[in-house]
């Protein structure tokens, strides 16, 4: 049986990711970072889900932040696979906070790269770089496009790619760099551009919120589904040789675009609740992201399957489910 350890674990690709690696057989421990309140719903879910065997899953305190304790993991677990999801992910975020998110994001990478290192333990690892990463390069593009990140978290994310680049040089280890564009799921945050869009939809529907409040709507974006993106890293993991890998649909829409798709999905026009807010622009933005996966099709044999618009009705339709249960009451969170 494979071994797996997973940061990230209960952010929405750690979930998924959990769900995949229990479903393939593995042994898979998890990250979680101590919160004041349960931080742990996406991760019940995804144990829950399909009857996984929850004695095959385990989950441990550590941070990021704190090197002892990511050492601690990898020496004790001996994963066969490390895959480093964890992060602070939210790019205007980043601008707030800029020295956190260089800690977390930046050095974060480092601290379990050298945790591998010095432990000795084969693991092969992955990195959640990003098409953050590429910034202002116009697209479309893919692993040879220079990067210009345009925020503290997309500089961070640089830093982690070059360090996972870095080690694989320099020590040989199986390290790989998935350069992933945005992808999407009713377990994304609620504060991306998607989530917040079809969570308000769901609401402003049941009559409980009466409009949205959006900030650029003119960025452009590769949007996938992030159950397949999930699947594209541990594809990567299972190479013989390690590699960095460009994951998206190649498809363009605007943030107008997704809203005007979710408001038409439950007949609703966007521009009768949207509002631009200068809140929610960022001190420097990323106009477009567009990928080129022609890398990964040939290399690993993926490809997405679920397209734009069928990502907008799933999202709707999470966030319609989720209310319902909310609103009933039926949602209880326990100790994981
Ligand atoms: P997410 O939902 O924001 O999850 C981030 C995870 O990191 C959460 O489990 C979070 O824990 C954890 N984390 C944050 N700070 C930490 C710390 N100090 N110590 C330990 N764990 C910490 O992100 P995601 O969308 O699943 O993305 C997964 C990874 O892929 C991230 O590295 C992200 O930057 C990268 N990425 C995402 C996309 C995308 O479109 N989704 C695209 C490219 C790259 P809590 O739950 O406690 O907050
Ligand atoms: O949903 P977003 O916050 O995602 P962003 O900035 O593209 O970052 C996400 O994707 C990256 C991959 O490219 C990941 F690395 C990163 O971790 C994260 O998952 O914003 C998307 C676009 C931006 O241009 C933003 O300015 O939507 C625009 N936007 C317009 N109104 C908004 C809003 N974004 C947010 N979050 N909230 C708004 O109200």
């Amino acid at each position: 049986m494979k071994r797996a350890l997973v940061t990230g674990t209960t952010g929405q690709d750690g979930s998924y990711l959990v769900e995949l690696l229990l479903a393939k057989g593995y042994e898979v421990h998890g990250l979680k970072r101590r919160s004041s309140s349960f931080n742990t719903g996406r991760i019940e879910e995804a144990v829950r889900s399909e009857g996984h065997r929850p004695d095959r899953f385990s989950m441990h305190y550590a941070d990021l932040a704190d090197a002892a304790s990511v050492t601690n993991l990898v020496r004790d677990i001996e994963p066969d696979e490390v895959y480093h999801l964890g992060a602070q992910s939210h790019v205007a975020v980043s601008f707030e906070i800029p020295e956190y998110t260089a800690d977390i994001t930046g050095l974060g990478t480092i601290r379990l790269l050298e945790a591998i290192r010095a432990s000795g333990v084969p693991s092969r690892f992955y990195q959640a770089s990003s098409s953050e990463m590429f910034g202002s390069t116009p697209p479309p593009q893919n692993e040879a496009t220079p990067f210009h990140p345009r925020s503290p978290y997309g500089c961070a994310k640089v830093f982690g790619y070059w360090s996972t680049v870095n080690y694989r040089e320099a020590y040989d280890i199986h390290a790989s760099n998935g350069i992933l564009f945005n992808h999407e799921s009713g377990r994304r945050g609620e504060t991306f551009v998607t989530r917040k869009i079809t969570r308000a939809v769901a609401r402003i529907a049941a009559g409980l919120q009466s409009e949205l409040r959006l900030g650029n709507l003119d960025a452009v974006r590769d949007w996938g589904y992030a159950p397949e993106y999930v699947e594209a890293m541990w594809l990567m993991l299972q190479q013989d040789e390690p590699d960095d890998y460009v994951i998206a649909t190649g498809e363009a829409h605007t943030v107008r675009e997704f809203a005007e798709v979710a408001f038409a999905q439950v007949g609703l026009n966007w521009q009768d609740y949207v509002v631009e807010d200068p809140r929610y622009m960022r001190p420097s933005e990323v106009d477009a992201l567009i990928g080129d996966a022609t890398k990964a099709k040939e290399k690993l044999g993926w490809e997405p399957k679920v397209h734009f618009a069928e990502l907008v009705k799933r999202m709707i339709e999470d966030d319609t489910t989720l209310l319902e249960h909310e609103l009933a009451g039926r949602l209880v969170r326990v100790e994981l």
